[in-house]
């Protein structure tokens, strides 16, 4: 029997090539190893205000990322959360077992809470109970994530064993995987803070839908360090540091192959060819999706399949989790 992988994404904008390094590469590759359930995680959206419209353009433009980078609805399960209600039961019931502190100290809640203020939702206090809920209710054992999204692991697995120890063996414990390079992609405007979607620059990050230019012209104006050598060393070159890693994730080559070709050669001629790297491979991806755009049937077709096969799994694992609990009749 294949491990199962669980994961999802916010559709909260245009996905971005940290999404895309730190997390998507690995949905992609664990598909031939793992059975993959992979979702586009609306209802964690809504923790901060979303625009109708707009909110659901971007709903399916995530979809249609998801397909066009290589997640494949024949080998893999892909659906959209709120289509299984599953998920926000399961997260009711497991607010129950989760004490007030432990959300308080989750540094996502603290950051995201601290721009809110009195606006922050419950919702956003929330958000790692429903995260835990995604993972639990497939009985996850890997979870492909990026680097930031740790600590709401860790409180999966601890959510998952207190269950257990009054209700043994409901859950399984998942592990995250993280991958070894690229699981933190920094902001290419700041390499001390991650590349992020809700950034306040553009300039902080690439997205799949930049045109060459913006490409181009991003990484001109990525800052890099004080001296002028190529070099990878995470402490004193975080900046560069960062470039090589976009530059290895895209070329398929490792970071000492890469030093040697440019040695010799200044921080100008590195930004220019990696500009021109991620450009040519992120232009037949944005055809891709724009062409899977145009076809809405197609789409919902495949979500439809997705959701009623995500329900297939979730259901019966709800029902055993409300008799386990004494739920219901
Ligand atoms: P953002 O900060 O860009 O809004 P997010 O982390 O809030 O993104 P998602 O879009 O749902 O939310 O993230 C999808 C996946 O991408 C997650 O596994 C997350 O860990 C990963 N990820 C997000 N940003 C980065 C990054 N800068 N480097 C590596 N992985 C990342
Ligand atoms: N919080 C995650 C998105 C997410 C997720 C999940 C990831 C929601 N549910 C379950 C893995 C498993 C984020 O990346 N911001």
């Amino acid at each position: 029997m294949k491990k199962r992988v669980f994961s999802g994404i916010q559709p909260t904008g245009i996905v971005h090539i940290g999404n895309y390094i730190g997390a998507l590469k690995n949905w992609v590759a664990m598909q031939d190893t793992h059975d993959c359930v992979y979702c586009v995680v609306d209802l964690h959206a809504i923790t901060v205000p979303q625009d109708p419209v707009a909110f659901h353009e971007n709903i399916l433009r995530t979809v249609a990322t998801l397909l066009a980078v290589g997640i494949d609805p024949k080998k893999s399960i892909l659906f959209i959360q709120s289509d299984v209600p599953e998920h926000s039961e399961l997260a009711w019931i497991l607010n129950c077992f989760v004490y007030f502190g432990e959300l308080s100290r989750m540094t996502q809640f603290k950051d995201k809470s601290a721009v809110r203020g009195q606006g922050t939702s419950v919702g956003l206090f929330d958000y790692p109970i429903l995260m835990a809920a995604d993972i639990l209710l497939y009985g996850a054992h890997e979870v492909p994530v990026g680097e930031d999204q740790k600590q709401h692991l860790e409180l999966t697995r601890e959510v998952a064993r207190r269950v257990n120890s009054k209700f043994p063996n409901l859950f399984v414990v998942p592990d995250a995987y993280i991958g070894k390079m690229g699981a933190r992609v920094m902001g290419l405007d700041d390499p001390s803070v991650k590349m992020s979607k809700t950034a306040s620059s553009d300039s902080n990050y690439i997205s799949l839908a930049d045109t060459p230019d913006q490409i181009r012209n991003k990484f001109k104006r990525a800052v890099t360090d004080s001296d002028t050598a190529v070099r990878y060393d995470e402490d004193k070159k975080p900046a560069v540091s960062n470039l090589l890693t976009i530059y290895s994730a895209f070329s398929g080559q490792p970071v000492d192959a890469i030093e040697k070709d440019f040695t010799g050669k200044g921080y100008g001629d590195f930004k220019k060819a990696l500009g021109e790297l991620v450009v040519e491979k992120l232009q037949p991806l944005q055809k891709r999706i724009a062409d899977l755009l145009k076809e809405k049937q197609e789409l919902d077709a495949i979500l439809a399949e997705g959701a009623q096969k995500a329900r297939d799994l979730a259901a019966p694992r709800m029902k055993e989790i409300r008799r386990r609990l004494g739920l219901g009749r």
